[in-house]
């Protein structure tokens, strides 16, 4: 695309929107501070480094596209290919299982700080802040249930590793001078009817506590709820109503994963009220196909919609956004730039929204007015304010990125 061109359509855009009372170049200001946490585990299938056990603990991936990420190195350059063609600048988020354990076995009640150096000193070489998650699933000792197992030996080898998880977490944001927001997410559920929903649930409960005891200031904890995992089917012990009276009774972010409600279920509609209670969230940005499928990001309604509730909120600083699925049926690093790029392409038209005129239509009553300026806006010229920051930001615009990641697939990933 020509550069002219470019800047032409974006004059037309900002004019238009100025009409609307909106300053284009604010809208990029707030969009430039915009980071995402893109996840690790989308350029290998959620495997990480520990050992070659396959991914259990209810999630799968699907497809045998070719080039994963074999290694350190390789998962890293992947990394950095996917982060150049997303404008912005972003986060990294890391799961426990992707320490640099070298040729060594590192159990998970084990870990420690060190195993994460080399990947803070590459986040710091590379611009990129760190974010991180305890990992419950693909171990010997997974299971149906870590943190709420009855047998105190399992149970208390998930509370050790969590602490050492927050522990790492804390070194990072004390090291990137910025949060480190972990994540905590478990698998424990059950296949069939249980008896003793109760019971897992105040075991559940009790290693929270017991985790969560150790204050910390450069981490800060997120808990992530869902319906089933498969092979889990009948009852999940951290479910919504679980977290949910945790994180308000404790004080602690509610991770909102949108793959893990019910399909009608509206996730944009949680923002406002989870905000009410909880000091922050941190969005699992995905794509549920039928069911917690981790399909990848695209721009639809629903990943439209809870962007524009967050702005809507005036919660920017309160939500932190993440995205989290895994497809190994496509070009891996195609699957977080296309992702990534959709969010952040919501995000911008949640930025654009005329909300001032909005909100007075609403105000006075006029239904017809409000729903006529929010269809209108739909056509608006939003996609040349995206051009425009991709053009800014030095990534290419529009599909031209298609080639970039063809590229790199000829050269390096159809090497592996
Ligand atoms: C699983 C959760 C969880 C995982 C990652 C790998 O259903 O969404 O966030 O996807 O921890
Ligand atoms: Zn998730």
């Amino acid at each position: 695309m020509k550069e002219s061109n470019i800047n032409k359509a974006y004059e037309l855009a900002a004019e238009r929107y100025a009409a609307l009372d909106i300053d284009v170049e604010k809208v990029l200001s707030a969009l430039q501070n915009v980071q995402l946490s893109l996840h690790c585990w989308q350029a290998d299938d959620v495997t990480g480094f520990e050992s070659s056990a396959t991914l259990s603990g209810g999630i799968q991936t699907t497809g045998n596209y070719p080039g994963k990420a074999r290694n350190i190195d390789e998962l890293r350059a992947d990394i950095l290919k996917a982060a150049s063609l997303i404008p912005g600048d972003h986060r990294l988020n890391l799961h426990e299982i992707y320490g640099d354990f070298g040729n060594k076995f590192v159990d998970r009640d084990q870990v420690e700080p060190e195993h994460f150096e080399s990947w803070m000193q590459w986040a710091s070489e590379n611009n990129m802040k760190l974010d991180f998650n305890s990992t419950s699933f693909s171990h010997p000792k997974s299971g149906d249930l870590s943190l709420s197992n009855p047998d105190e030996g399992i149970r208390n080898f998930w509370i050790e590793h969590t602490k050492r998880c927050r522990r790492i977490a804390e070194e990072m944001g004390k090291r990137q001078n910025d949060p480190c927001i972990m994540n905590l997410w478990v698998h424990d559920g059950s296949k069939d009817i249980t008896v003793n929903r109760m019971k897992y649930r105040e075991l559940l409960k009790d290693s929270l506590d017991q985790i969560f005891a150790q204050e910390y200031h450069n981490m800060k904890d997120c808990i992530e709820s869902k319906v089933f995992g498969i092979g889990l089917e009948s009852y999940t012990v951290g479910s919504n109503d679980f977290y949910i009276g945790y994180a308000s009774q404790n004080n602690k972010i509610i991770t909102l994963d949108t793959g893990h409600f019910h399909p009608t279920e509206s996730v944009a509609d949680k923002v406002s009220s989870m905000l009410l209670f909880v000091p922050e969230l941190m969005l699992h940005v995905s794509r549920p196909i039928r069911w917690d499928s981790d399909h990848v990001t695209i721009m639809n309604d629903e990943t439209l919609d809870l962007c524009k509730e967050i702005v809507r909120c005036d919660a920017m600083n309160r939500v932190h956004i993440g995205l989290d699925y895994f497809d190994a049926s496509i070009n891996r690093i195609g699957a977080y730039v296309i992702g990534s790029r959709a969010t952040l392409k919501c995000m911008l038209q949640a930025l654009l929204e005329p909300l001032h005129l909005l909100r007075k239509y609403e105000a006075n009553g006029q239904g017809f007015e409000r729903l006529a300026l929010m269809e209108e806006c739909k056509s608006l010229l939003w996609n040349a304010v995206w051009d425009m920051f991709c053009l800014r930001n030095d990534v290419p615009v529009g599909e031209s990125f298609i080639e970039e990641v063809q590229k790199y697939e000829s050269e390096v990933t159809s090497k592996r």
